[in-house]
């Protein structure tokens, strides 16, 4: 039986900004910035390859890999040439994950040709979890850069690092998952850094305390409203709320409206952390 037992940070201050004795507690269970799964998902410990990662090709002559310190999205990274379209060539990890839970995975990709691809894999009572992200660029094409130039195509920027990823919910009897990242059968040549996965849901807890409150609203970074109270009765000095299932790769502002006027706002997580 798997219980889950989250610690939940909670936050309380009394905003001395405008709102007079407005105090805002926000925790979220599980708290954020959620954990990523990955054991040294930064690529940052290592010699010859990151440790806790598998470096693997189907063809090892077709793929080659590199594992430069700097330079990467952030410091180490992993290179992938692929030479040809026979092999794939993958950074891989597997991982035990919770049945039936939604999931975040992804990684930081910089392609400069050919097919990258994030596939999560699993066996489960013997059917095959199979979920996919993928990203291409033509700037392998052997037109390229002499006849066509890349960003006449539907290419990514070669010096740009983009995001791969995407949201999966596990089976009801699944148990782990074994994300790779990398080179999917076709020439071509990428860095990957910074992989992630986690929980993609929380649920978040607000209590909003002080003299006259008048309503409470919880928005985005994006500014898109979340939650919004209906105008609270005269005289509340008290209001709980909590909201299940918010994704987790956000940060989240409560603001507490009081009858004087004032607006008293509480961000969670605080900062970048
Ligand atoms: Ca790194």
């Amino acid at each position: 039986m798997l219980v889950r037992l989250w610690a939940v940070a909670v936050m309380a201050a009394v905003c001395s900004c405008g709102a007079a004795e407005v105090a805002i507690e926000i925790s979220a269970d599980p708290p954020l910035p959620v954990a990523n799964l990955f054991v040294n998902p930064g690529l940052e410990e290592g010699d010859a390859r990151p440790e806790g990662w598998g470096v693997a090709a189907s063809q090892p002559d077709v793929v080659d890999f590199e594992y430069p310190k700097t330079g990467g999205h952030q410091g180490a990274y992993l290179r992938v040439d692929a030479h040809g379209s026979t092999s794939n060539g993958y950074l891989s990890q597997p991982l035990s994950v919770l049945p039936d839970t939604l999931y975040r995975a992804g990684a930081w990709v910089r392609i400069r040709g050919g097919t990258m691809v994030m596939w999560l894999h699993a066996w489960v009572d013997g059917t095959r979890f199979d979920e996919r992200a993928y990203l291409k660029s033509y700037g392998s094409l052997p037109l390229i850069p002499d006849f066509v130039k890349i960003e006449w195509t539907t290419s990514p920027d070669p010096e740009e690092w983009i995001w791969v990823g995407r949201e999966f919910r596990t089976w009801p009897d699944q148990g782990n998952v074994n994300p790779h990242f990398g080179a999917y059968f076709s020439r071509g040549s990428m860095d990957l850094d910074d992989p992630f996965i986690g929980l993609a849901r929380t649920t978040l807890s607000v209590r909003a305390t002080g003299p006259g409150l008048a309503q409470v609203k919880v928005a985005n970074e994006a500014g898109n409203e979340v939650f919004v109270s209906d105008k609270l009765a005269e005289g509340t000095a008290a209001f709980e709320h909590e909201l299940p299932e918010l994704p987790t790769d956000a940060r989240y502002c409560v603001s507490v409206a009081t009858t004087d006027g004032e607006v008293a706002e509480r961000w969670y997580p605080e900062a970048n952390e």
